[in-house]
């Protein structure tokens, strides 16, 4: 883990001792008792086309992340948009596969949606059986996740937004975003760097805390 002694790292010691974090530590009596199997859960991370989701994924993932991505051919060219990343050379043209655990007992499996629109016949079957979704936003093109927002919003689906900052754009606070992207007050917002490892766990955890608040008793 290459966040040991950061503020965050602290804060999400407390709430979360990741597995193989601490050798020396002695098991706790939760630990050893075998009928306490892990829970395992899906997450769906969406929002348009390059603002971070294969980063995001590939960032926590303690599996090898499975991407599929594709060199970008003269088909894709005017359907992928490329202005603000020309370096990108490969788009995701099915999914991002990627495992983490929480809190020893809790395993997520995070699927990175593809943003551009001619994928979306997949999303039915993408978030079915998923917890809640985190939707990637880049405060240079937010309407970009409109569509993701729209899609959440309309099936109730527990969602967070994750600003995805770039260095070099203009910083908004949490309360700016909510504004320009109409997100009800329940819906938290997280900015975050999809690169930045404690940043992505804050926003996961966001994401569960809320989707656990929100389920139905
Ligand atoms: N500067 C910066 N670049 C990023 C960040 N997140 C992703 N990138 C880069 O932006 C490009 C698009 O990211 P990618 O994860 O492939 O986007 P995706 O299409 O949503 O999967 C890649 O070249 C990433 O390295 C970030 O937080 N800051
Ligand atoms: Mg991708």
């Amino acid at each position: 883990m290459d966040f040991a002694g950061s503020d965050r790292h602290e804060r999400l010691d407390g709430q979360a001792a990741f597995r193989g974090e601490s050798p020396g530590e002695e098991t706790a009596d939760w630990q050893r008792d075998l009928s306490r199997a892990p829970i395992s859960t899906k997450i769906v991370v969406a929002g348009g086309f390059g603002v971070g989701k294969t980063t995001f994924v590939g960032s926590v993932s303690e599996i090898e992340p499975l991407t599929t991505e594709a060199l970008m051919t003269q088909a894709s060219e005017g359907t992928d948009d490329l202005g603000p990343t020309p370096e990108k050379m490969t788009t995701t043209v099915a999914m991002d596969f990627g495992r983490i655990t929480l809190a020893d007992d809790l395993v997520l499996y995070l699927f990175g949606t593809p943003g551009q629109q001619r994928f979306w016949f997949m999303w039915d079957d993408l978030v079915r059986g998923a917890i809640g979704a985190v939707v990637m936003a880049d405060t240079r093109r937010l309407e970009d996740c409109f569509p993701a927002l729209d899609y959440f919003e309309s099936c109730g689906f527990p969602y967070v937004v994750a600003v995805n900052h770039f260095e070099g754009t203009d910083r908004y606070e949490a309360p700016d975003v909510r504004e320009a992207l109409s997100v009800p007050p329940e819906a938290p917002i997280v900015i975050m760097d999809a690169r930045e490892r404690s940043t992505v766990l804050d926003s996961l955890l966001e994401l569960v805390g809320h989707a656990v608040e929100v389920a139905p008793a």
